[in-house]
Formats: C-alpha cells, structure tokens, sequence
C-alpha cells in the first residue's frame, strides 16, 4: 500500500535564514521529489532486500550525482552546503538511497574528477553525472577494514597494462555497477587508484545477503582474478592511502549532513503520533516522560545542524580539516540513531512495523556507523588531533 508522506521539516533555530535562495530551492526540490519517488515505496523494497533501480533516472534529475563537480564534466556545479542539504533530503527517505548517491558522487566521480587524467574525467564523469552509468569504491578488504592500509589486493606491470588480483568486501553498488574504483598496491607496496570495468575478464560482483540493514541497498564483494586493465585506466595524480581518505572526506561529510535527515524523519514522526495517540485519556505528548524524549531530539538535531551547516562554510572555504569532518560525522550519526531508538519506543509496539519508516531507519544508521570509519575510528581521529598523540596501535 502506498504511503502519504506528512514530513514536516523542524527548523527550531531558524537556520533556514542562514540559507541562500538557491539552497532553498535545492533542497525543497529534492525534498518533494523524495515525497513523490522515494516515500511511497521503500518500505516495500527494505522488505524485500531490493535496491529500487528506477530511482536512478530520478537521483540524475535532481542532480544527486555529482553535485558539486563543475558543469562542465556534467556535475551541478552547486555548494558544499548545496550537497549537504541534498544528502540530508535523501536520506530523509532512506540513508540506503543516499548510499548510492553518496558513492556516486564522492567516492566515484570525486576521485576521477580529482585524481583523474582529462581524458579520464571526459570519459567518465558526464555518464556518471546523468545515472547511464553507475559506479561503485572498492577500499574495504575481507581481512583490512578500519585499516585499509594493510590491504593485499595488487596490480603487477606488464608494460602497457597492469595485473589485479584480490578482492574487496562491503561494496555499495557493486552488484550493478558498470565501473569501480579501486584501490591497490603496486609491486613498491604504494597505493593507486584504477578504474576497473564491467566486462573487464576475471572481474566479477557477487551480491551480499542477509543484511538487516540498508536493506534497500545493494552491497556486494569485488573480486579481481588476474584481471588486466590498461595503464591509461589507472588515477595518475594520486599515491598512497592519502587518496582514498581524501574521498572519504567528502563522503563523511555529506553523511554528517544525511544522518540530520533520518533523525528528522523520526522526530517529526514521533512528534505527531505522540499527538495523536490516546492512552489514559490523554494524549502521550501530554506526559512528562514523552515530552522528555522529544526535547532532547529537537535539541540534538539543532545542535548537529549547526555543526553541519557550519562545516559546510568551512568546507566551501575549503577550511574543513579531516578531524572535523570525523566530529561531524560521528556526532550525527550517533545523535541520528539514540533518536531512532527514542522514537521507536514512543511509537510503542506501531514503533516496530513498517506502516511508520523509523525501525528501518534505525536499522539502515547501523551501517551509517560503521561505514566510512567507524563510531570509534572517528573518535580516535579527534583523540589525536586533540593530544598529538596517535591510539591506533602500530
Ligand atoms: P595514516 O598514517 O594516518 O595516514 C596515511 C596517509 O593518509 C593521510 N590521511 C588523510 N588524507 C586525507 N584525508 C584524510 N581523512 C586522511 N587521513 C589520513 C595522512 O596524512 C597520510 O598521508 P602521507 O602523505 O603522510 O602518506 O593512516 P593509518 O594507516 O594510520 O590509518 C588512519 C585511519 C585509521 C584514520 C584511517 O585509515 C581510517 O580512516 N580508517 C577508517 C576506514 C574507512 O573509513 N573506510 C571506509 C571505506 S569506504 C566506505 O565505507 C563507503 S560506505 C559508502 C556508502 O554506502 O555511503
Ligand atoms: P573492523 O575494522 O574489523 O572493526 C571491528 C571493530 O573494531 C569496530 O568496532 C572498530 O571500531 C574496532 N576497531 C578497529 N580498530 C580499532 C582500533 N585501532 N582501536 C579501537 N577499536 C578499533 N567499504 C568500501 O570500501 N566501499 C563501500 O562502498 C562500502 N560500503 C559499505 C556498506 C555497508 C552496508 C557496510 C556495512 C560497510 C561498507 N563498507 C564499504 C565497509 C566499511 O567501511 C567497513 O565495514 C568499516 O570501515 C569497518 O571495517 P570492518 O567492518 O572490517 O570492521
């Protein structure tokens, strides 16, 4: 059955008023689109462990991909806080939705745009922009994830092309991308990015099942036997691990912002229910302990919008340091899904069905704090910038 989406967007600090006309207009853009495409059927492809591909079409439209590249590879040219808002709008509707925008615009396009050949980014990123083709990143190892820098897949040199063995895990959008990023290391044990393609001989995507999480999302694994992929395939303006980190950078930002989307969906649902439903002749917003839960939402989902619009100006400065994109996303995350778990309970035993999206956005946040470093991956990154002192062990 589909569902009517009654969101109402909360805007306790009038930040709207630290908006431009054009942030506006893209984020009520994408806001209505999710209302229309996203609201009325994911509940039904969560159930179903269905990545909804139409979508795709629709999340090229409204200039998901590749927000921020320039117009002239096919990117929207638009704002840090532009891509911000857009990522928080999708993810209103399901952070498994904004996965596959966020890979395609910041682990995808981003280091083509960034690490990549002119001829690269002409071939590349027009297609990427428009949804023809999609991609996916393929850092994450079976034996090599909150340290990516001991991974083992390879490329050999065989003069005009390279050799990839190995294999990748936890990859969003591999079971139907046509490219991937990958990263490995050469015979010197440096980092290099290439671009490695569907159809390539030995490269294949098996689809990862039996998540209870992003459910809406593919995930899958890459793996790489004796694959050969010419040289003019492979990033040449980056080495080393600083690469795909610097990636990560961008995708861990517009997660700061995306997370504020899921925690908003869930407040604004509880808020209405708790108005709604009747229980000893009252309303439950008429208790203490309801009211208790609500204004520590409203509080924290202030607090990280303004964490995450300033960020966003730090960022358009190009100010933002690595340590505090990892505040920003740890924090939101977390304050995203402590409001799932308050919201869920205030919806009592309706909390747990799918008439009313918040279990599957607290499912889904259990990947949100785990992928792209994890909850305490991140608090390391701050623990160190902040003492000089490194607590990763090595
Ligand atoms: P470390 O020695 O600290 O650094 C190695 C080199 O990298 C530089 N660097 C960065 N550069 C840019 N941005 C950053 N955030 C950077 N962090 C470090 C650093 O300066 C150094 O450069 P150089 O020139 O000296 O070589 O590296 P380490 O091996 O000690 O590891 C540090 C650590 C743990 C913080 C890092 O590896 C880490 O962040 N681990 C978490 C892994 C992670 O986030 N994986 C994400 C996989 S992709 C994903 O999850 C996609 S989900 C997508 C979706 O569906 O939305
Ligand atoms: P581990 O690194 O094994 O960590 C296990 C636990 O140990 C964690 O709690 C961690 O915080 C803790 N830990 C690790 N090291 C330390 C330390 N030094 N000190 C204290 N605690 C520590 N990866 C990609 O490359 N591309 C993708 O598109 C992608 N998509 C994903 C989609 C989903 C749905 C999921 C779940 C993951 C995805 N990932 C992707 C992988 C993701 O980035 C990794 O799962 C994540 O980085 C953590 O790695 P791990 O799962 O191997 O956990």
């Amino acid at each position: 059955m589909a569902k009517t989406d009654l969101f109402q967007s909360p805007d306790y600090y009038q930040i709207d008023e630290l908006l431009t006309d054009e942030h506006k207009l893209v984020r009520n853009s994408v806001r209505e689109w999710v209302k229309r495409e996203v609201s009325p059927i994911i509940e039904e492809y969560a159930q179903r462990a269905e990545f909804p591909k139409h979508l795709i079409k629709g999340l090229a439209e409204i200039g998901a991909f590749g927000p921020y590249i320039p117009q002239e590879y096919g990117g929207g040219g638009l704002d840090q806080i532009s891509y911000g808002l857009i990522m928080q709008e999708i993810e209103r509707g399901d952070s498994g939705i904004r996965s596959t925008a966020s890979v395609q615009s910041s682990l995808v396009m981003y280091p083509i745009y960034t690490y990549g050949s002119d001829e690269q980014r002409k071939k590349y990123l027009p297609k990427l922009a428009t949804g023809e083709w999609m991609g996916c990143f393929g850092l994450t190892e079976p034996n090599f994830g909150s340290n990516p820098g001991g991974m083992l897949t390879n490329i050999k040199d065989k003069g005009d092309h390279v050799v990839l063995n190995g294999s990748k895990m936890w990859i969003s959008n591999a079971p139907f991308a046509d490219i991937a990023v990958v990263w490995a290391k050469d015979e010197e044990g440096v980092i290099r990015g290439l671009i490695v393609e569907r159809g390539m001989k030995g490269f294949s995507t098996p689809e990862t099942h039996g998540k209870w999480s992003l459910r809406a999302s593919a995930t899958g694994e890459l793996v790489f036997d004796n694959v050969k992929v010419p040289k003019e395939n492979i990033l040449p303006n980056v080495k080393g691990l600083k690469g795909p980190l610097g990636c990560l950078n961008s995708a861990r930002y517009g997660i700061a912002w995306g997370a504020i989307g899921a925690a908003m969906d869930c407040y604004d649902t509880a808020l209405r229910y708790s108005k709604e439903r009747i229980q000893f002749g009252k309303p439950i917003g008429a208790f203490q302990l309801q009211q208790k839960k609500l204004a520590e939402m409203i509080t924290e989902i202030t607090k990280a919008q303004l964490l995450a619009w300033r960020l966003g100006v730090l960022k358009n400065e190009n100010r933002a340091t690595p340590q505090q994109i990892s505040m920003a996303k740890r924090n939101n995350v977390n304050m995203a899904l402590e409001i799932t778990r308050d919201a869920r309970q205030m919806l009592g035993g309706m909390g747990i069905t799918g008439e009313y999206p918040i279990m599957r956005h607290m499912m889904n946040l259990e990947s949100v704090i785990t992928y792209e470093g994890t909850h305490d991956i991140h608090l390391l990154i701050t623990g160190m910038d902040v003492t000089g002192l490194n607590a990763f062990g090595g």
